[in-house]
């Protein structure tokens, strides 16, 4: 069966565990390596590689703060099976930032890029999606440092690992490319409605050759 090219598959808000999850209490912290530490006077956000002008597109952290807040509510499916349902995100939606860094006609997936050089990608439809949101706040509070803080990504129709903590950039590329994750045995689309966990499930065209 083929899959939906950026899947909405229920309404904003609406609870559901996608098959194979379970509900987790509370908000475990969940990732590789170290929590970095914020550095406002160093920290910047850029958006490179294929963008429409062919120039590199950046913001500082008072600049990045002052962009059009929004919020989205919407679940966190870890592909070690847990769930967290109904977080109310708020930050800068992604596809804000497409509309403010837009990519070159030929742009058809992006890399995003975290501190100490973690990465995922996805396709271009998926991460300029209605929900997908830069969150700086989760239910109204700043995020913590080991969920991410100043900034992290949410893409609320593909596994959480698709959405980098302490992201630093986006890149828009031309072919597709394997991120962290994507690299180490894990889906290069990363659906949770369709159980896409691992990358020995992948069919012909859900990612680059291994
Ligand atoms: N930079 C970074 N971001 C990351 C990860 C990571 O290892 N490094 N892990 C991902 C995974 S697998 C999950 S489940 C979520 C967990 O987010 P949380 O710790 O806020 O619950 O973060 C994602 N973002
Ligand atoms: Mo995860």
């Amino acid at each position: 069966m083929g899959q939906p090219e950026s899947g909405e598959h229920r309404a904003a808000g609406e609870s559901a565990l996608p098959p194979g999850q379970r509900l987790q209490r509370g908000w475990p912290v969940t990732h590789y390596g170290p929590v970095p530490k914020f550095r406002p006077e160093r920290w910047e956000f850029q958006v490179f590689g294929a963008t429409a002008d062919g120039g590199k597109h950046s913001w500082n952290h008072t600049e990045f703060s002052a962009l059009p807040f929004s919020t989205v509510v919407a679940d966190l499916h870890c592909v070690t099976k847990f769930s967290m349902l109904g977080a109310e995100w708020g930050g800068v939606l992604a596809r804000r930032l497409v509309e403010l860094a837009p990519p070159a006609p030929d742009a058809t997936h992006v890399m995003v890029w975290a501190e100490y050089g973690f990465s995922a990608n996805m396709r271009l439809s998926d991460f300029a999606s209605d929900r997908a949101v830069f969150a700086t706040h989760k239910d109204g509070e700043l995020l913590t440092a080991e969920h991410g803080f100043p900034v992290r990504l949410i893409v609320p129709h593909l596994y959480a690992w698709k959405g980098p903590k302490w992201v630093r950039g986006v890149e828009y590329m031309t072919a597709d490319r394997r991120g962290f994750w994507e690299e180490r045995g894990y889906h290069n689309i990363g659906d949770p409605w369709a159980e896409q966990r691992y990358s020995y499930q992948e069919e012909p065209g859900d990612g680059p050759e291994l």
